[in-house]
């Protein structure tokens, strides 16, 4: 590494939270990173999981490889987030010092790894990309991201930040998910206020605006709005 290369690679999707995650806690730490973006029209799924694979083994974006650490890769959003901390948050600006509340902050990093993250996802997976229309299904995991919401926002209502009156990546982690609360019918503005305003002090930090860097936002249509699709036999909203 010479002193003008990035010290990370960072490989990414424009439209990835779980990458631009990554992205963000980067920006904060102040690390340099080259971000190779997947371009899925000139490589195909199957190619791209055969390739991808000898990165990380699960075939997902984000891996992040650390050439300051002989090219040592770390996939799994939360993992690299852990490891950036671990190693290069030597000031404690997003990881606390103190064990316990080192747990609490990883309390929130798993609920957001196994709760918010996945649940939106599936609810984006049956909003837009499954192949039969299954209103039920979207909405079972809109619901779930709402009660998961509604759990920050009962939490946020006394406090700033979420461990400890500071910003950790515990809060970071969240961000970019809940930049997409839109696609799955959520306003958070109206729904969630406490939420909504904690979002908008994040993205007012000039780090998570570099951070963010390349995002794109899309909002193609539901399955059920397309040509050829009807919500035949459904009375009720799906969102
Ligand atoms: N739990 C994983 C989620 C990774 C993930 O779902 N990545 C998506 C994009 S955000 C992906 O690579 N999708 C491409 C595919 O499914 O082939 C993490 O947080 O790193």
């Amino acid at each position: 590494m010479t002193a003008t290369e990035a010290q990370f690679t960072l490989h990414t999707h424009v439209t990835c939270p779980a990458a631009f995650k990554v992205a963000h806690v980067l920006s904060l730490l102040n690390l340099t990173y080259n971000p190779i973006y997947f371009d899925s029209t000139s490589i195909s799924r199957h190619e791209k999981l055969k390739w991808f694979a000898k990165l990380n083994p699960n075939g997902r974006s984000p891996v992040l490889i650390d050439h300051a650490q002989n090219d040592h890769v770390v996939w799994e959003s939360t993992a690299i987030l852990l490891y950036l901390v671990t190693l290069y948050d030597t000031e404690n600006t997003l990881w606390p010092k103190d064990v316990f509340e080192q747990s609490k902050v990883n309390e929130w990093l798993m609920l957001q790894a196994s709760g918010q993250g996945p649940t939106i996802g599936q609810a984006f997976w049956f909003g837009y990309w499954h192949h039969e229309v299954l209103p039920s299904a979207y909405k079972r995991y809109v619901d779930e991201t709402k009660r998961i919401l509604n759990v920050l926002e009962n939490w946020l209502k006394d406090k700033k930040w979420l461990v400890g009156g500071k910003m950790s990546i515990a809060d970071v982690s969240y961000y970019s998910w809940y930049e997409e609360a839109y696609l799955v019918d959520v306003d958070l503005a109206k729904e969630f206020p406490t939420v909504h305003t904690w979002m908008e002090t994040m993205g007012a930090i000039p780090e998570i605006v570099k951070g963010s860097v390349g995002r794109e936002m899309i909002k193609p249509k539901k399955i059920w709005e397309r040509d050829g699709y009807s919500l035949a036999g459904t009375t009720s909203s799906v969102g």
